[in-house]
């Protein structure tokens, strides 16, 4: 039978910290790992966003790293992913430059992500990077010609973005770039932050109380989720509105054993919630110990580690390069050669 061009996926995320959370992991990353077996999968580490938080060099180092050993230790198996950094593919910050040259400013400046994060530190202190950051997302996707971005929630308006330059691109100079739809799930897309369960659970929280990280200990993240904030009722039911520290419990519990919220609701009816919170909290160091682990191991050899992302990148510059060249083309640009 004749082989079915496979669709292909990107998706990228920022090494901002030394550990991923589970809410990384739920919303958008567990869809990385099952898209490889169906898709054309590429998957970046994308350093060149985190600068737009000026990181410590050492820091930055270390945790683009960590990251890419956390995303072969959930299951990112770089013989069917393209596994690599953004900064090794210069073509993402070439192609970021033709996009900003077709947003509009007050197009850029309605994206909800910069202003929470521009509002938050006011406006002499946030960079032009911050602005431009959705700019150079779209150019991610957009050079790989991806099909599908498995995202969490939050990312649903850089990814409407992404369709709007992609499709103005084409209509001005004609068919170039393939228009990408998220691919952002109904359940899971946003975890909550275990402390503060009407907010999602962030890297960049001011408390790490709430978070639940795939590098902490286990004896950590089992603290975390006992202590977990719920409310004064005692049933475990979802509700996410008068019971939002359970639902997001259950969703959680949920997401990991596979099990339907009627199911789980049922699994707990009459027991109360110190039962279910130490089930949820099982469950869940059951599934990490072992991907701390794998990391752990990874980041001993980072002589091997280094040499999965350069083999990632030159995979990754064959295909972007050919797509940077048909851009410049179609815009006019005269070729070097
Ligand atoms: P920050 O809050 O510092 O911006 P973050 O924790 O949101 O960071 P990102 O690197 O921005 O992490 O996100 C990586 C991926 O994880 C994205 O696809 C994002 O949608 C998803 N994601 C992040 N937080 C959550 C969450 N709480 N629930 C579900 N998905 C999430
Ligand atoms: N903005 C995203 C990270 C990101 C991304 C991408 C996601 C950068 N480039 C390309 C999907 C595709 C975030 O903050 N999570």
């Amino acid at each position: 039978m004749a082989d079915v061009k496979r669709k292909r996926v990107l998706s990228g995320i920022q090494p901002t910290h030394d550990s991923f959370h589970l809410g990384n992991y739920l919303g958008a990353l567990k869809q990385w790992v099952a898209l490889q077996e169906s898709h054309d999968a590429f998957y970046c580490v994308v350093d060149l966003h985190a600068l737009t938080v000026g990181p410590d060099p050492v820091e930055l180092r270390r945790r683009t790293l960590a990251s890419a050993a956390q995303l072969i230790a959930i299951g990112i198996d770089p013989t069917k992913s393209t596994l690599f950094i953004q900064s090794h593919v210069p073509a993402h910050n070439q192609l970021a430059w033709i996009m900003e040259c077709l947003t509009g400013f007050g197009e850029a400046g309605r994206m909800t992500q910069f202003k929470d994060k521009s509002a938050k530190s006011g406006a002499d202190r946030t960079v032009v990077g911050l602005f431009t950051y959705p700019i150079l997302q779209a150019a991610d996707i957009l050079l790989y010609q991806a099909d599908q971005v498995p995202v969490g929630e939050d990312q649903r308006q850089h990814i409407e973005l992404t369709r709007d330059l992609g499709q103005r691109f084409n209509s001005k100079y004609g068919q170039t770039f393939t228009i990408p739809e998220g691919y952002i799930l109904k359940s899971g897309a946003k975890i909550n932050d275990l402390q503060d369960p009407t907010s999602k659970m962030s890297k960049s929280s001011a408390s790490q109380s709430g978070v639940i990280e795939l590098m902490d200990a286990p004896e950590v993240n089992l603290k975390k989720i006992k202590s977990a904030m719920t409310d004064t009722g005692r049933e475990v039911i979802f509700d996410e509105k008068n019971k939002a520290g359970i639902s997001n419990l259950l969703t959680i519990y949920t997401a990991i054993t596979g099990l339907t919220v009627d199911a789980a609701q049922n699994d707990f009816d009459g027991k109360g919630y110190g039962d279910f919170k130490s089930a949820v909290a099982e469950v869940v160091v059951d599934f990490l110990t072992p991907i701390r682990s794998k990391a752990q191991e990874l980041l001993q050899d980072p002589a091997h580690l280094t040499a999965i992302l350069q083999e990632g990148a030159a995979k990754a510059n064959a295909v972007a390069s050919v797509t940077l060249a048909e851009t410049y083309e179609a815009l006019g640009l005269i070729p070097r050669a």
